[in-house]
């Protein structure tokens, strides 16, 4: 008997999300020690900061810490591109950012599939950072020809799944026994296949061109490449991984350890080789890796600025080297140039450099009449309103071109003309890629009209 009602995006999403951590757990074992000490390390973190747990409680964060995760996968055509973005509409995750990788050497450009809304983020904020091969920057014709036919050729998706996208759209959704049935075919599309599309030849000329040309082009699918968890704590588990047996890379990506928080901070651990069948010839590939990630706040606009200028300034004094030789000489240029940004929420938002989330205090009920002619600055300083940072949700491109490096191998990075084309991604994709920050904006303006109007007020 089929079952009616519609599954939620949400509930899909977080089905979804397990699914693929289930997948991904029994293909890569490491990502489940990791995991391991992602989790005995968070519950350490809550436990010794009652201040943050407190703030993870408020922005509902608390009970979706350690469900969190995001995902990363390369595709090979527009119409790859354009189904994926359907299949991911239908657990309501939508396209947000454009990230331009080629100035890093990469040839890919980017987006990143995201729930949007306030309460989606909540129930559960899977996100996949999916990027789409840029053949036009291979060189050679022959061999982009080659590519492009292989790629032309292969189905992502299956006969099922691509009806079931289907059926969402024009019913408007999944029922409960279609959900599952949807969760199952769509993991199909992410899973490691071991046997090859080409042969040793074609593949080591690929692996020439570029690693991640061989990665994109030589296989049935896109698979899911890492699968990266969320730690309240990333220098204690990047100091942890080596005593479980796994060796991360040497910096973590994105900002110094702060005691604000802001944006992003990563690291990875190296890819596995991998036994692969190239036309019965038995080779080896490297594509899955292991990533961990701490998530701080979001910046507005300005904010932004001043995070990629004193970026700029501290990896032009010092270039991380993948070998790890000059690792303590570039976490010392970056706690340096950021000393430039302040680490204090009340001068974070003073100086609206990042997104906040309000919420009134008890105290704002025992103020009566007074709060009328207050502004958000002195409604703070009564005590009636808090401030809590908004947690970032996206992705950063030069830490996203550092962990493509680490894994890709030291000798990954080649020059491409920077080429950034967003029309042509957008075009591709089948629609436009979201704003963050308009996205972050209008989660703080909510937050605030939310509060002025319980206190009466309709000004924002
Ligand atoms: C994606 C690398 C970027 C991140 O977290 O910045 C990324 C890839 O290797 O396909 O996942
Ligand atoms: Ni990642």
């Amino acid at each position: 008997m089929t079952k009616t009602g519609s599954a939620s995006p949400n509930r899909i999403r977080a089905a979804f999300s397990a699914a693929m951590s289930a997948m991904y757990r029994k293909e890569v074992p490491a990502y489940g020690t990791l995991m391991t000490l992602v989790a005995d390390v968070n519950q350490q973190a809550l436990q010794r900061d009652p201040i943050l747990e407190g703030r993870l409680q408020r922005t509902g964060e608390l009970s979706r810490v350690s469900e969190e995760r995001h995902g990363a996968i390369r595709l090979g055509t527009p119409a790859e591109l354009s189904t994926m973005r359907r299949l991911f509409a239908a657990m309501g995750m939508e396209p947000v950012g454009y990230y331009d990788l080629t100035e890093a050497g990469v040839p890919v450009h980017s987006t990143a599939f995201r729930p949007i809304g306030e309460d989606a983020l909540r129930r559960n904020p899977f996100r996949v950072f999916t990027s789409l091969l840029r053949l036009d920057l291979i060189e050679d014709p022959g061999l982009r020809h080659e590519a492009q036919v292989l790629l032309d050729a292969r189905r992502i998706f299956t006969d099922r799944c691509l009806a079931l996208i289907e059926r969402s759209e024009t019913q408007g959704g999944l029922n409960e026994d279609e959900a599952a049935e949807f969760v199952r075919e769509a993991l199909e599309t992410f899973r490691w296949h071991s046997d090859a599309l080409v042969g040793p030849d074609l593949y080591q000329r690929l692996h020439d061109a570029h690693r991640l040309v061989a990665d994109v082009v030589s296989f049935r699918g896109p698979h899911i490449n890492h699968l990266t968890p969320r730690t309240l704590d990333i220098d204690a588990v990047q100091e942890l991984m080596p005593r479980r047996g796994i060796s991360p890379k040497a910096v973590v990506e994105g900002p110094p350890t702060r005691k604000c928080p802001i944006l992003l901070r990563q690291t990875s651990f190296k890819a596995l080789d991998e036994a692969v069948s190239f036309d019965g010839h038995k080779g080896q590939h490297t594509a899955r890796f292991g990533e961990i990630e701490a998530r701080g706040q979001a910046l507005t606009p300005k904010g932004r600025a001043l995070y990629d200028r004193l970026l700029t300034q501290a990896r032009d004094q010092v270039r991380p080297k993948a070998d790890g030789s000059n690792a303590a000489d570039y976490i010392e240029a970056l706690r340096q140039s950021f000393t430039g940004f302040p680490d204090d929420l009340d001068a974070i938002r003073r100086e609206g450099l990042g997104y906040f989330e309000f919420s009134l205090t008890e105290k704002a009920n025992s103020l009566g009449d007074s709060v009328i002619d207050m502004d958000v600055e002195a409604l703070i300083a009564a005590g009636c309103l808090r401030a809590d940072p908004i947690t970032y949700e996206d992705f950063l491109p030069v830490s996203a071109a550092g962990i493509f490096q680490s894994n890709l191998g030291d000798d990954a990075a080649q020059d491409f003309q920077a080429s950034p084309n967003r029309d042509r991604f957008e075009a591709d994709l089948g629609a436009k890629v979201q704003d963050e920050f308009e996205l972050y904006q209008s989660l703080q303006d909510g937050s605030l009209s939310r509060c002025l109007s319980t206190l009466g007020r309709s000004d924002i």
